[in-house]
């Protein structure tokens, strides 16, 4: 009888043990973790890295996730794949920054077809697929551009505008050149693409300052670019800030450093750090709660000779 006994207690230990192991995890506070699979595009600019840390802060364990992060190193095939890792993996919750616009239509109905809703960050997808997001969290890149515009219009009515461009094909891309454009348009000499990087950036504008002797501005889509050109622009002999107007959009530290000593003349602002936002937008979509479609993280602008040392170091990234 005591053997039988032993023999039940040893069983109903084990199931519950077992069952201990399929039961999901619980956060902090007892609740089940939500699983997220997050698709980041890679770390190319300053940007990114803050945009990054962010989102791991928030998407933590004690705020109730369980994260799956997937670094991409730029290449878009690279996210495919994760984003069908997610499926298979079975997670709650897929949020990811699309590198470029299109391409997606296969693996987003997939996601769609295996129920996972989409929570889309910093860049938008252009796709055939219907309702492919639940909602978007990012900032507005068309108006962006158009700040920048109307500062050239405003002080410099007469440049001759080099553009480097971001990473081809993203929102960023599309959108700032956009924006700017509106403004300023019939002064734009030349463009290339300098794909939201410093090394990249000075490259082409290395080129671009033997192919147009006679550029005095340059708009660059971010930060990073527009440091890698100033390496270049000063290469070359000539004065960043001075000879060559600079106007960035971002506002890394880096790039605000520079605003300061006058060898970026303007910056508009892109808060990379909204994790929060993210992390509040995914709670709702995985308890069906209703959200906005947008939602836009709001930017400053930043002039040299108003943007004083005290303000840099009150930013954190
Ligand atoms: O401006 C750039 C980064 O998509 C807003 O990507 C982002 C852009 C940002 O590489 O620095």
């Amino acid at each position: 009888m005591k053997k039988k006994l032993l023999a039940l207690g040893v069983a109903a230990a084990l199931s519950l043990s077992l069952a201990a192991c399929t039961t999901p995890e619980e956060g902090t506070n007892g609740d089940t973790l939500i699983k997220v699979g997050f698709s980041q595009i890679g770390s190319e600019s300053g940007w990114r890295t803050a945009n990054t840390d962010s989102v791991k802060a928030s998407l933590s364990k004690d705020n109730g996730f369980e994260l799956t992060f997937a670094d991409a190193m730029g290449k878009q095939e690279n996210q495919i794949k994760a984003l069908r890792d997610f499926i298979t993996a079975g997670v709650d919750v897929i949020s990811f920054t699309p590198i470029v616009e299109t391409g997606w239509d296969q693996v987003l109905q997939e996601i769609k077809d295996a129920g996972i809703p989409v929570v889309l960050v910093d860049r938008l997808v252009d796709t055939t697929v219907e309702d492919p997001y639940v909602t978007w969290v990012g900032a507005d890149f068309r108006l962006e551009g158009q700040l920048a515009g109307q500062w050239v219009k405003e002080n410099y009515p007469d440049a001759k505008i080099f553009e480097l461009q971001g990473q081809l094909g993203s929102g960023a891309q599309i959108e700032r050149e956009l924006g700017f454009h509106e403004y300023m348009a019939a002064n734009i000499i030349g463009q290339a693409t300098g794909n939201f990087n410093r090394e990249d950036g000075k490259v082409a504008m290395e080129a671009a300052l033997a192919k147009y002797p006679d550029m005095n501005l340059l708009f660059a889509h971010n930060d990073d670019m527009g440091l890698g050109a100033i390496e270049a622009i000063k290469a070359a002999g000539k004065v960043p800030g001075v000879d060559i107007i600079i106007v960035t959009v971002d506002g890394v530290k880096a790039g605000l450093e520079a605003l300061l000593e006058g060898e970026i003349n303007y910056i508009v602002e892109c808060n990379p750090v909204f994790g929060d936002q993210i992390a509040d937008l995914i709670k709702k979509v995985y308890a069906d709660e209703p959200v906005n479609k947008e939602n836009i993280v709001v930017d400053a602008t930043f002039e040299h000779g108003t943007f004083t040392q005290e303000e840099l170091d009150q930013r954190k990234y």
